[in-house]
């Protein structure tokens, strides 16, 4: 058992709140038309910055859904930088900085799941340190690129840890429709894999099983699947109405369980936290935020940026296209 430090709880609550008050803004800056459609990241909290807690940014890999960018800055700001440029229709906000080891956000879903078993066997091929943690929802685990990388991982016994959030909705499809299984984490049984279910509300349990797990990856007994079992607190998107499929007794239950709120009472009960530190929190955050988003914001884009980083090196046809962009006119001629 490796119960995070005073210090790193503190850490993770400041990655939360943070995250949940970014989240926020640029709901209102959606709302505002400033960027295109966003999944809020209300509940999910604990799970994803306790996991970033757990790892090390210098050696180890994170590869995203769409709901984590915001908790993920431990692993550098330029997380948060690309973030806001994916949201203003950016291209570069696709691209991958190579000092920065987290792939970029992922919709089409469990597609990253395989990316981050490939990268972990390449890891291990080259003797390359570090652990490969892939992000997928309730969702996701219905995809077949789940089971073709879970199998594979199992077999390889590559360093990846399954990071399932179940937040017991995929849109409108609730988990007793995703699965008849009676866990997410049962599916590990069937890759060769340990697999448990973990209270993705619960801070500490979060960062206390990715440490295991990554420790037993590190010291090449292969990957595991943990499932953080907690419930989505916002709508899916910007695009979404909840309120006309989720229940809500369920929901107001599940608002009684806020991780952030959870971990905030929890520190203030031990008088590591007050309210000074929350809003000097939100405060610092949301500044962070709007340099980043005026950044992005006037960050030209070129007209043939939509092609950089397709390919190492240009082919004729990409060359063709880049020529064609660049001058649109010139080129009919
Ligand atoms: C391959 C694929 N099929 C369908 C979709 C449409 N889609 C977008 S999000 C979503 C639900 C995903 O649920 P889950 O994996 O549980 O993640 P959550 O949104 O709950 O965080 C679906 C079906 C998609 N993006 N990609
Ligand atoms: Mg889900």
């Amino acid at each position: 058992m490796a119960q995070p430090s005073d210090d790193q709880l503190r850490a993770i609550l400041v990655d939360m709140v943070g995250a949940r008050v970014q989240a926020r803004r640029l709901w209102n800056l959606q709302r505002q038309g400033q960027v295109g459609t966003l999944a809020p990241i209300d509940g999910h909290e604990a799970a994803i910055a306790a996991t970033a807690h757990a790892l090390d940014p210098e050696q180890d890999w994170i590869f995203p859904q769409y709901r984590e960018p915001l908790a993920l800055q431990r692993f550098g700001a330029e997380v948060l930088d690309r973030y806001l440029l994916y949201n203003v229709g950016h291209p570069a906000g696709s691209h991958l900085p190579p000092a920065v080891r987290v792939a970029p956000l992922q919709i089409s879903l469990a597609t990253q799941i395989p990316h981050a078993v490939g990268l972990a066997w390449g890891m291990t091929l080259q003797n390359q340190p570090g652990v490969v943690t892939v992000f997928f929802g309730d969702g996701s685990s219905s995809e077949g690129d789940f089971y073709e990388a879970g199998n594979l991982a199992g077999v390889l016994g590559v360093p990846v840890i399954f990071l399932c959030i179940n937040n017991q909705w995929a849109i409108s499809t609730p988990l007793h429709q995703q699965t008849a299984a009676e866990t997410i984490a049962a599916k590990a049984a069937a890759f060769g894999m340990p697999g448990l279910t973990v209270d993705g509300n619960d801070a500490a349990a979060m960062y206390d099983a990715v440490d295991e797990a990554r420790t037993r990856a590190l010291a090449g007994q292969g990957p595991t699947l943990i499932e953080a079992l907690l419930y989505r607190l916002g709508a899916h998107t910007t695009a979404d109405d909840p309120t006309r499929y989720v229940p809500a007794e369920e929901l107001e239950e599940a608002r009684r369980n806020d991780p952030t709120e959870r971990l905030r009472v929890h520190l203030v009960e031990r008088g590591l936290w007050d309210d000074e530190a929350h809003t000097a929190t939100e405060a610092a955050a949301l500044a962070r935020f709007d340099e980043a988003f005026d950044r992005a914001r006037t960050t030209p884009i070129a007209p043939d940026a939509v092609l950089d980083h397709c390919t190492t090196v240009d082919s004729q046809r990409l060359a063709r296209q880049r020529a064609l962009l660049l001058d649109p006119e010139g080129a009919e001629s």
